[in-house]
């Protein structure tokens, strides 16, 4: 069985010499550390402190391995290639350990907590032999920040230490703030490749029995036998969705897989804005966007995760609370995306791409022609028999102080004033390019109803259209019914300092297949009137599902678009809209008494508009 959860503060120290802990970490931090490394007996124990030494280790233990080979045409930079079996985060072996199984809710897999003990237990006893151990205590947020939290990692990956490096805050500040205080997150990472005596290592070790658990009462968080991504580093989706929204339920904030960012005027006029969208379907280009409109400019605030508190100014106030982005390479290009592509040009690590003749990296979608000559991500000469390049789920790994967008104030503590929030996903019919809620509570069922085709960011069948409602299906750690009604509060508590709520769609497709609507830089355009409802100065029709743009209304200036295509990208299909309705009503129903009254009274008010049309 797993040991206890850390009691965060044990009375006494220890065994402090035999974990190596450094001098004057917290007795409760340094006795779990041990009672872990008892269960996972690794070869020897290692306290990350974060600094650019203990990266440049990890980067030559993963060069000796062969886990990475450099890239020598992007200083600093590493291309690491996973086995190819490990390529993105595995949904039906993510498992919330609530003790009551309404707790987790009808779209989590539910496990008892007891008997996944039992289970880990025995997985990982000896995990670790042959291996080193690292412990990372990292901080989600600046160190201290009154939205900021705390957590440690333990894990026997060199990937996922330099990984951390670049997407937290590691080292000694982190492992100092947990002094005293219980509010940390314990994490335990193995790749569950234990090492016999002598044995020779393989570049990617991993187990093909997999389990990333999460324990919400306890905020504990146990993964085992994936090096990939969000299943192993666990501060991202594991610590910073599912466990934080648990977290932020019970104290009263709202933790959530967003973009954030600000749109600025030079005439003075600025949009603190986030967005949730599923895995793949945008966020690091909106985040990174370069208007087409004069005057306006994007700065970045993050790409994937947002926490948010309501400040004493009655404001929701928003962090990103990572350090770096991990973004999907595949279609990142000089047009899609300028801003990453000068972001990568040095020390990231590429993860599943390409290998250039002349030592570079590249992607499906980076240039039209394929480059003569490439290594694909499975280290073989290319040939397109074998399938794409890259990895369809392929990423890069940078700090978020490499974007050229970066907002000055990016890692201010208290964040910014949030003033829009959207939500969107990839629709190829039917959800318009914009539109605006009503009000807090039918932007709530706006954010409920997201669906979105299915991406290569998880395993499963690419393209089928399915329910995610806020972007957190596969994020959310506890009952979605509870987190709707958690939404739903509060904008009760926010009142009119809540941020105005939106639906964006740039996915819609002609009869060919191909896009309505442009998108990219051009996504501006959406945002100024975004932006211009906020302040009051843009105009807006009143439909059945919603407030869209009245004519004229969204700046078309130099965009050289048919009407005809405009009109397409507004149409309501009230047919369509009504079958829909059938299916969020099915959708719904499985969360029974935990559905709150007011997304039905949104739904019906909805099914009446479009019926009345
Ligand atoms: O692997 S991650 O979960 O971090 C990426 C994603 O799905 O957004
Ligand atoms: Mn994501």
């Amino acid at each position: 069985i797993l040991p206890a959860a850390p009691s965060r503060s044990a009375a006494k120290p220890v065994r402090a010499k035999a974990v190596h802990a450094p001098e004057g970490a917290d007795p409760g931090v340094v006795a779990w550390v041990a009672s872990v490394a008892n269960l996972l007996e690794p070869r020897d124990i290692v306290w990350c402190d974060g600094s650019a030494e203990e990266l440049q280790r990890v980067t030559d233990v993963m060069l000796e391995a062969g886990t990475i080979v450099p890239v020598p045409a992007r200083p600093g930079s590493y291309l690491a290639r996973s086995h190819p079996g490990d390529v993105a985060r595995m949904e039906d072996r993510t498992f919330i350990c609530a003790e009551d199984a309404d707790d987790a809710g009808p779209t989590n897999n539910w496990r008892d907590p007891q008997s996944m003990r039992q289970v880990l237990g025995g997985l990982f006893d000896g995990a670790m032999a042959g291996r080193t151990m690292y412990v990372i205590p990292f901080s989600m947020g600046p160190v201290g920040g009154p939205i900021s939290k705390l957590g440690i990692e333990l894990t026997d990956s060199p990937y996922v230490v330099a990984s951390m490096h670049f997407m937290t805050r590691v080292g000694t500040a982190a492992l100092e703030a947990m002094h005293g205080t219980d509010d940390w997150v314990p994490a335990v990472h193995s790749v569950g490749a234990p090492l016999a005596e002598g044995e020779q290592d393989v570049a990617w070790p991993c187990n093909p029995t997999r389990y990333i658990s999460h324990f919400p009462e306890t905020r504990e968080i146990w993964s085992f036998g994936s090096a990939y991504g969000g299943n192993a580093l666990l501060a991202k989706k594991c610590f910073a969705l599912r466990i934080a929204s648990v977290q932020a339920r019970d104290e009263g904030w709202l933790a959530e897989h967003m973009l954030l960012l600000r749109m600025k005027h030079e005439d003075g006029r600025q949009l603190h804005l986030a967005g949730a969208f599923p895995s793949a379907c945008g966020k690091t280009n909106l985040a990174m966007l370069q208007p087409t409109i004069p005057g306006w400019t994007v700065e970045t605030l993050g790409d994937d995760i947002v926490w948010m508190r309501p400040g004493p100014d009655g404001r929701l106030w928003a962090i990103n609370p990572e350090n770096g982005f991990f973004g999907v390479a595949p279609g990142t290009s000089e047009k899609t995306n300028a801003t990453a592509m000068a972001m990568m040009d040095h020390d990231t690590i590429f993860t599943n791409v390409a290998l250039t003749a002349d030592g570079d990296v590249w992607w499906e979608g980076m240039t039209k022609e394929t480059p003569e000559g490439l290594i694909d991500w499975q280290g073989r000469p290319y040939d397109p028999a074998n399938g794409p390049a890259a990895h369809p789920n392929a990423r890069f790994t940078v700090r978020a102080e490499q974007a050229p967008s970066i907002a000055p104030d990016w890692d201010a503590p208290t964040g910014v004033p949030l003033d829009a929030i959207i939500f969107g996903g990839r629709r190829p019919s039917q959800v318009p390019l914009v539109m605006q809620a009503r009000d807090w509570e039918h932007g709530v069922y706006v954010g409920a109803t997201v669906s979105s085709q299915q991406t290569a960011a998880a395993e499963g069948p690419v393209g089928e259209i399915r329910r995610d409602p806020f972007a957190m299906l596969p994020f959310c750690g506890y009952n979605m019914g509870d987190y709707f009604t958690h939404w739903i509060d509060m904008g009760h508590r926010l009142g009119r300092g809540a941020p105005k709520i939106f639906s964006v769609n740039w996915f819609r497709r002609d009869d060919e297949g191909g896009f309505l609507w442009p998108g990219f830089g051009e996504n501006a355009r959406v945002l100024e009137w975004i932006a211009g409802r906020v302040a009051g100065t843009a105009s807006g029709v009143d439909t059945a599902i919603g407030v869209m743009p009245a004519d004229d209304a969204l700046n078309l200036d130099g965009l050289d678009i048919d009407p005809a295509v405009m009109e397409e990208l507004f149409e309501i299909d009230a047919k369509a809209w009504l079958t829909e309705l059938v299916d969020v009503e099915a959708f719904f129903g499985q969360f029974g008494r935990a559905l709150p009254t007011g997304l039905v009274r949104q739904l019906n008010h909805v099914r009446w508009r479009l019926e009345h049309m």
